[in-house]
């Protein structure tokens, strides 16, 4: 691949067919891009590249060297608590837990890792531990995708590796393919997943029992995700070439042959889920993140691999289909796959990062530019791109489990243009993983963004992928020991060498279902990527396409329902939209009564609608009928989180925690606002009496510190008065309800007492009592205790951490500040998404329409106030920002001027609303997050 490569874009490659010819001369061209790159951004000197790379070299050490310290042979590590995560041993976190089948998960994904890092000797320690100990007959129900992906994937890439290094001649010279045949097995473990009449595997499968028998546990679920489906191929493929076993590339063959032929033909997408048995789409929603991503990436791998034109012309199709529908630039936006220029969301999901790197492998840099720089602003301004954002750009889902999407397609990026502020946004990342998420037994997933809370979590994909790409990021070509362009990355970015493209190649169009007519040339993007064209003779190509996106995140305003509106100005009466809604409109009421909408007048003055979907006129009105329910569902869970004051941070700072210990707290709508104030620190100290309900009898001890007061007894407005008499420069309200925790129950904000607060300064925020008892605790153990009240946790404090004098009783210090670290974090453990993902799990078809009710209540008095309807205008007038902050100030205003607001109680008229939504939400929610 290399040596093809020196000799450019459509050169002949003799020792290959020309249908793979064509899969190599593309990624060559791509590569080639780095030498033509000499001008633009700084360039990054060869010792800082070095470094940054031996930086990348020290975390991957810290995190492997955990996992194999503390949990290995366990499948993850959980860092916080710095010990292995067996299943069944721990809470369930839902589907999650499902790509764990106790078989060292995190091993096994690192092993490609670790040749590609030049860790040879400890590739040959892993191999052999993996042949030593790893059992893949285990009675667990584990997720056929992520086993394939991550374990089929990292047997097959460690394979791959091991006969690379065997050859050399120096490592691995007893390897004698038992990588090969544990993939092999595990691959016939996996095959009775395919026994449904479409081909399309089911979910899960229990890899001692199968799928039906009575032990299985599984084998009756009806759906599956298109990217589940449809991301098998690299996989069984390679180890069909590999052992010359064709059944393998058979199956995921005959699954994408059935998936593209359910297409959505008048659109060309594929929705999020399917039914495995009918075929039916269950989800119609479509873009290219969760739930979808890897189907087109290896329609387009599958292609590069095995040279199989079909598959070209697949992406290709696709992939226009993306363009026109989808592709909003920076954005990329969710639709429906009967109405493509609907939106079917306002936020985008963290797995869409990946988008970008497909893109430069496709050919189509300046989109890839545009969405990656979007996606780094969002970083820039969170330190990690959360789980979901909307499409202004806050934060939706604030989880971050350290995804490697972004890092993969800045890598891309950087080898397709060459431009060294590609190397910057890596440095970027590798300080803020340093920063925020290290933790002394590894590095944490990020349980909220915004205040810099961790959960117990390190998924095995962070060493499979996130080191990988790093590393080759910063890396010469004499770094690694081979070359890294005889491969293509599988999803999981393991390495599958190109050679198998020639190899028992007479499999793979044997059994096949679909049938590969003459193709249609016009639909082929034959040419590779030509570098001139790509960037035409102006080495500044990629920085002019940043430029005007320099600030799209700060002054953002929201989008992606414009385009629908503008596609009905031709004359076609546009379908109702959510936010136009009014109850007392009969031109609405007729639409609603077509499509299987029903109002019921509450007492209370609200109203609610119910869809049944067998009552709409037609099916088409009944999936409008449809999509509107869950417009109006997402449109009340945006309200409420545009009603909610974020949560703030509460970190404790002094020795010897050094703002390791992040605790989540409610807001108050009173005093001073710490999003908008420099954060205030100082000592705590308990006010007598406890509830702070009368004048301080200790106003001494709590003078210039932070008072730590107990709910209950008087309004919160009266504690706080009564702490700043006594001169307290901040308070903490500790929840008097033993055992809860913000895991467990809704945070809230404190409300002020109806009367004026203006009178109160300080800051005061609300822990409920779990996270409350870690700073008792920590009062009674180390009596100075310092917090720091703020927005967001701040970093932790290198220079009091690096006056520590290390003794041994300040190790045993260290290490119970750890643990009380730890038990800190735990608190954090259960999150929002597991709890929630379970709940989908129980209705799993709760918005289908054509077995499902829809309901939802409204008021229709909220409709006109609905911030989300002016914003929009705002961006059709092209004064956003200052509407945008207009209408904050208004918010902030209308919120102060209700001192009952509080989060999850029922007292402003839109909580009551929106508790009768709540369960639709959280299902519509929960369908989302499944397949994150
Ligand atoms: C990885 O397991 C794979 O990249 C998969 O395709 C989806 N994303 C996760 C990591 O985020």
């Amino acid at each position: 691949m290399s040596e093809a490569g020196g000799r450019g874009c459509g050169s002949p490659v003799p020792q290959r067919a020309p249908w793979s010819l064509v899969a190599a001369t593309a990624a060559i061209c791509l590569v080639s891009a780095t030498s033509v790159w000499t001008v633009g951004a700084e360039p990054m000197s060869r010792e800082e590249k070095q470094k940054l790379g031996n930086q990348v070299l020290e975390m991957f050490d810290h995190a492997y060297g955990n996992y194999m310290e503390h949990a290995y042979p366990a499948d993850e590590l959980m860092p916080l608590t710095c010990r292995g995560r067996v299943r069944g041993q721990e809470p369930s976190r839902g589907d999650v837990d499902d790509a764990l089948g106790k078989f060292s998960l995190t091993l096994i994904d690192s092993l490609d890792t670790l040749v590609v890092l030049n860790k040879t000797k400890e590739f040959e320690d892993a191999v052999r531990k993996v042949l030593r100990d790893v059992n893949l007959d285990n009675d667990v129900v584990v997720s056929v995708f992520e086993t394939n992906i991550r374990v089929l994937g990292g047997l097959l890439g460690g394979h791959s590796l091991a006969i690379m290094l065997k050859e050399k001649g120096e490592y691995m010279q007893w390897y004698n393919d038992e990588l090969l045949q544990m993939a092999k097995q595990l691959g016939y473990k996996l095959l009775p997943a395919f026994n449904t009449t479409s081909g399309l595997p089911y979910p899960r499968i229990n890899l001692k029992f199968g799928i039906r028998k009575p032990e299985a546990r599984t084998g009756t679920e009806t759906d599956t995700c298109t990217a589940c489906a449809g991301t098998l191929i690299l996989e069984f493929a390679a180890l069909s070439r590999f052992t010359g076993a064709t059944i393998f590339e058979e199956y995921a063959r005959k699954a994408l042959d059935f998936l593209w032929e359910k297409r959505q033909r008048s659109s060309n997408l594929v929705g999020v889920t399917i039914n495995i048995h009918t075929g039916d789409w269950v989800r119609k929603d479509s873009g290219v993140g969760a739930g979808i991503d890897s189907y087109y990436e290896y329609l387009l791998k599958a292609y590069v691999l095995l040279g199989d034109d079909s598959f070209l012309e697949r992406f290709n199709t696709h992939y226009d289909a993306i363009m026109r529908y989808i592709s909003q630039p920076p954005l990329l936006l969710d639709v429906h796959i009967h109405k493509p220029m609907l939106n079917a969301r306002t936020w985008m999901d963290a797995l869409l990062a990946f988008f970008p790197g497909l893109q430069v492998l496709k050919g189509d840099i300046r989109p890839a530019i545009e969405t990656h720089e979007m996606l780094y602003q969002v970083i820039k301004k969170h330190n990690f791109l959360p789980e979901a954002f909307t499409t202004d750009f806050r934060v939706h889902w604030a989880q971050h489990p350290l995804r490697p999407e972004f890092a993969e397609s800045t890598y891309f990026l950087y080898k397709a243009t060459g431009d060294p502020y590609y190397l910057e946004v890596g440095k970027t990342l590798i300080e803020n993983l340093n920063k925020y998420a290290r933790v002394p037994c590894g590095f944490a997933a990020m349980k909220d963004v915004r205040t810099g809370s961790h959960e117990d979590r390190m998924d095995s994909f962070f060493l499979a992928e996130m080191f990988k790409y790093l590393y080759l990021l910063f890396a010469d070509k004499e770094d690694i020991i081979f070359d890294i362009e005889d491969y293509i990355f599988t999803t999981e970015a393991h390495l599958l060498p190109l050679w198998l493209s020639t190899t028992n190649q007479s499999i793979s169009k044997k059994n096949t279902t679909s049938e590969y007519t003459e193709l249609d040339d016009s639909n082929f993007d034959w040419t590779c990527p030509n570098t001139q064209i790509l960037f035409p003779n102006d080495p500044l190509y990629a920085q002019s396409i940043r430029e005007p996106l320099k600030n799209v995140v700060d002054k953002s305003c929201p989008r992606g329902i414009i385009r629908v509106e503008e596609s009905f100005r031709s004359g076609a009466k546009p379908p109702l939209r959510a936010r136009d809604f009014m109850a007392t409109n009969p031109e609405h009421l007729e639409i609603l009564k077509k499509m299987g909408v029903s109002l019921i007048h509450l007492k209370d003055g609200r109203v609610q609608l119910v869809q049944h979907a067998i009552q709409a006129a037609s099916s088409i009105d009944a999936e409008d009928g449809l999509r509107f329910m869950q417009e109006m569902i997402e449109l009340s869970s945006q309200q409420q989180k545009e009603q909610q004051l974020p949560p703030r941070a509460v970190q404790i700072v002094s020795h010897p925690f050094f703002g390791r210990v992040v605790l989540t707290a409610g807001p108050a709508q009173f005093g001073l606002d710490l999003s908008k104030h420099k954060e205030t620190r100082g000592f705590v100290a308990s006010s007598k009496p406890y509830n702070g309900c009368s004048e301080l009898t200790n106003p001494e001890a709590v003078m210039g510190k932070i008072a730590l007061i107990q709910r209950g007894q008087c309004m919160f407005a009266e504690k706080a008065r009564n702490i700043q008499n006594a001169g307290a420069i901040g308070g903490i309200v500790i929840d008097d309800n033993e055992g809860s925790s913000s895991d467990t129950a809704p945070l809230f904000q404190m409300a002020g007492d109806g009367k004026d607060t203006d009178d109160i300064k300080i800051p005061m925020l609300f822990l409920f009592s779990k996270e409350g008892s870690i700073i008792l605790d920590a009062i009674r153990e180390y009596e100075e205790v310092e917090v720091l009240l703020s927005d967001k946790a701040k970093d932790r404090d290198p220079e009091m951490e690096n006056e520590e004098q290390p003794s041994s009783e300040n190790d045993s210090q260290n290490q119970s500040a750890e643990q009380i670290s730890s038990s800190s974090q735990e608190v954090d453990l259960v999150d929002q998404e597991s709890s929630e993902e379970n709940s989908l799990n129980s209705h799993p078809e709760s918005l289908s329409p054509a077995d499902t009710d829809n309901a939802a209540s409204i008021s229709p008095s909220e409709q006109t106030s609905n911030p989300t309807e002016n914003h929009e205008t705002a961006n059709l007038n092209g004064e956003c920002t200052d509407l945008d902050n207009q209408l904050q100030e208004q918010s902030e205003t209308e919120e102060d001027s209700n001192p009952n607001v509080s989060w999850g109680k029922k007292v402003q008229p839109i909580d009551s609303i929106l508790a009768d939504w709540n369960e639709d939400i959280e299902a519509f929610e929960m369908m989302e997050k499944d397949e994150l």
